[in-house]
């Protein structure tokens, strides 16, 4: 049986609803987006390339290249806009941040990660929105991983937790800026998928 738990606070204002997302038709969803935008490695401004493949959907995607990070409306290798959010996609980030107690989330943009086997993602902030005061949700699909949280400050204690197939996160307030990564995965790895939603623009501007 399909199931999922009650929320669980990992942190202030971090809650964990494991298994909200299974039996959801996201793959469907992430190959659909793929067919119009295909993932690609990002190049980060120190020259090198990230290790995990990403495409975005939605009114706005987020983008790395030599000069920085920043959102764009449009998909900078075809120029045309990015794919629309899937409505499964945008139906269970709304789901996810009310069940926290978020009740107004509206995300305009839905990044897509895929990690395969020895991909992995530095600790790192998520500083690149217009409001800090949206919450981001994930979403896990696929591999399971281990998930590095920290703290506020690049140097804070972290903890690993793991993360598995249908589980969402939600982040806000007293959170919104902590540090967090992604321990590489097994090189004989299945592929692992993240969704995360965001509020990157103004309220009501795409
Ligand atoms: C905590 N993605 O795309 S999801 C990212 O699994 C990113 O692909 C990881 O970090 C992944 O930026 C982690 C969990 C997550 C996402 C966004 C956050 C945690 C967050 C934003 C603020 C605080
Ligand atoms: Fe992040």
């Amino acid at each position: 049986m399909l199931f999922s738990t009650a929320p669980i606070e990992l942190g202030p204002d971090i809650w964990l609803l494991s298994g909200l997302a299974l039996g959801k038709p996201l793959r469907e969803g992430i190959d659909a987006v793929a067919a119009a935008a295909a993932f690609r490695h990002l190049t980060v401004p120190s020259g090198h390339t990230m290790a995990v493949a990403m495409t975005n959907c939605g009114a706005l995607g987020w983008h790395s290249s030599a000069q920085g990070y920043q959102y764009l409306p449009h998909d900078p290798e075809t120029g045309l806009a990015w794919p629309a959010m899937p409505a499964a996609f945008a139906e269970l980030a709304r789901e996810a941040a009310a069940a926290a107690g978020w009740r107004e989330f509206a995300p305009d943009a839905c990044l897509i990660n895929r990690y395969s086997g020895g991909a992995g993602m530095g600790l790192h902030q998520d500083k690149d929105e217009r409001d800090l005061r949206a919450p981001i949700v994930s979403v896990s699909i696929g591999a399971s991983c281990k998930f590095i949280l920290g703290g506020l400050q690049r140097s804070s204690p972290t903890r690993s937790i793991a993360l598995h197939d249908g589980d969402v996160m939600v982040w806000g307030g007293r959170s919104r800026l902590v540090y967090h990564g992604v321990r590489p995965l097994p090189k004989d790895s299945a592929l692992r998928y993240n969704l995360t939603f965001r509020q990157a623009g103004l309220r009501g501007v795409g």
